[in-house]
């Protein structure tokens, strides 16, 4: 078996940024003029008002203090309150494609590669555009990459359970250089007119090279020690948006074809999950929490990081162990635990040893130990 190493990441960063002021004014507006369209059935009790949003509840609740978004003003158009993007010809290079694109092109730069070096693209995501052609077979033409393209999705764990994927495509000789892209658009999806989560999610793309140690140039190398998986069904974070909605006669605007969730027991039952995951996995390769410089957690919520802190190293666990992304970039899905990578991995040194961890709907887990060479 070959060593594997994560050589690069790469970013992609949309041009708006909604902060948490912003939102529950617009949100405030909309509850606003719903109460006033509804003012007589409310008057005669035959319907609840729309309660307002507020920012001290949003900070205190999740720790998130803004997001980036790829269209704003359709968001805060109270009078829609859902992004608003053009529909592309077929011939042009879909939405999704194009962030992807972006990411891969940083992440190829950073590796000191081109897409000529690549062999395999794999598109992981909570969200895809369109049911087929894969949007990864898209984004391989698009960077001029060989081999086979496939996406897949597992929601917030995409990207670990797709560096698995690449890892084992790499060791076993499969492939050897392979590209994993997170394009999160999750505003496309969220249920912006819903106080309870309304303020969850932001819009982001990441991408990981992933590739045999014997070819790596990039400077900045982290050899994959081990990966793990894990899944337990659950209805707490679910979506019910899919191709059979038209033969169900089902109402494609309902609130259950968006994302909804109980976000208190999300909260209480994947912590413990998430602790015991990364504990065990650990064990399975001699490490003792306490020996890993430094944690890239899914970014959901500041408090289950916290926990999940906890569990693992102790009441005295400092903040910079497990860096914190979702303050300005909210849950970005898949790609959180990837943005805290990309952007909090300096400062450690040859031997040190990092954990990357998703976790979310399905419920699922996944878990990359690294490295550094
Ligand atoms: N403003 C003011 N008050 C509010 C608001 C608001 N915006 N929202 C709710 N409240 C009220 C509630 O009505 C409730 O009032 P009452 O006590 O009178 O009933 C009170 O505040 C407390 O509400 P909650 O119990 O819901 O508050 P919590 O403290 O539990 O915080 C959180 C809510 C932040 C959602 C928290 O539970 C949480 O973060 N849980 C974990 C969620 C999580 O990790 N989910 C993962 C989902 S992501 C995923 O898996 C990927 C899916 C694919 C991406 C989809 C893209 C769209």
């Amino acid at each position: 078996m070959r060593p594997v190493v994560l050589s690069a990441t790469g970013l992609y960063r949309p041009p708006h940024v909604i902060t948490n002021a912003e939102l529950v004014t617009a949100f405030n507006a909309w509850v606003a003029l719903q109460n006033a369209a509804h003012a007589d059935a409310i008057a005669r009790g035959e319907r609840e008002p729309l309660q307002a949003s507020s920012v001290e509840f949003i900070e205190k609740a999740s720790g998130i203090r803004q997001r980036y978004v790829v269209d704003k003003a359709g968001v805060l158009d109270p009078t829609r309150m859902y992004p608003k993007f053009a529909e592309r010809p077929d011939d042009q290079l879909s939405l999704m494609a194009e962030i992807a694109v972006d990411a891969c092109r940083k992440a190829l730069a950073a590796a000191g590669k081109t897409g000529a070096d690549v062999d395999a693209v794999i598109c992981a995501a909570s969200n895809l555009q369109r049911a087929y052609p894969a949007l990864a077979v898209e984004i391989q033409q698009a960077i001029g990459a060989g081999g086979y393209a496939f996406d897949m999705n597992v929601a917030c764990s995409s990207a670990t359970f797709g560096i698995e994927q690449a890892v084992n495509a790499v060791r076993s000789g499969t492939a050897d250089c392979v590209l994993v892209v997170n394009p999160e658009i999750t505003s496309g999806h969220l249920e912006w007119r819903d106080r309870d989560c309304h303020f969850i999610f932001g819009d982001v793309c990441t991408a990981t090279v992933v590739e045999a140690a014997a070819t790596a140039t990039a400077a900045d190398q982290w050899e994959v020690l081990g990966t793990r998986l894990a899944t337990q069904f659950s209805n707490n974070i679910r979506n019910n948006f899919g191709f059979l909605n038209r033969s169900e006669d089902a109402d494609p605007l309902a609130r259950d074809k968006t994302f909804r969730q109980e976000g208190r027991k999300v909260f209480k039952e994947v912590v413990p999950m998430a602790a015991a995951h990364i504990e065990s996995h650990l064990h399975s390769l001699a490490i003792a929490p306490s020996d890993v410089r430094r944690y890239w957690l899914h970014q959901a919520n500041l408090g289950m990081n916290q926990f999940i802190m906890r569990k693992l190293v102790g009441p005295d666990a400092p903040a910079e162990l497990a860096p914190l992304i979702l303050d300005t970039y909210a849950n970005t899905s898949s790609a959180g635990s990837i943005i805290a990578f990309h952007e909090h991995r300096g400062g450690l040194c040859a031997g040190d040893l990092g954990v990357v961890c998703s976790f979310g709907a399905g419920y699922s887990i996944g878990s990359v130990v690294l490295r550094k060479r």
